[in-house]
């Protein structure tokens, strides 16, 4: 198992924190997932060969939000 921390920009709610993990958990190869408003950054933990970090990218941005 590994574990990526993306920052992630544009969210401004517990919503916005709903709407990240609501995309990112459906992903096979998700463990978890841990997203913080403050902080402003998602934590996935995931299995490597099943989920890549590219994916997370992708799916977060397709939701609407920035991934610098
Ligand atoms: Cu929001």
């Amino acid at each position: 198992m590994e574990t990526v921390t993306l920052s992630v920009k544009g969210m401004s709610c517990m919503g916005c924190v709903k709407s990240v993990k609501r995309v990112l958990e459906p992903i096979a190869g998700v463990e978890a997932v841990d997203v913080s408003l403050e902080e402003a950054r998602a934590t996935i933990r995931y299995e490597p060969g099943k989920a890549n970090p590219e994916q997370f990218k992708s799916a977060i941005r397709d939701a609407g939000y920035e991934v610098p």
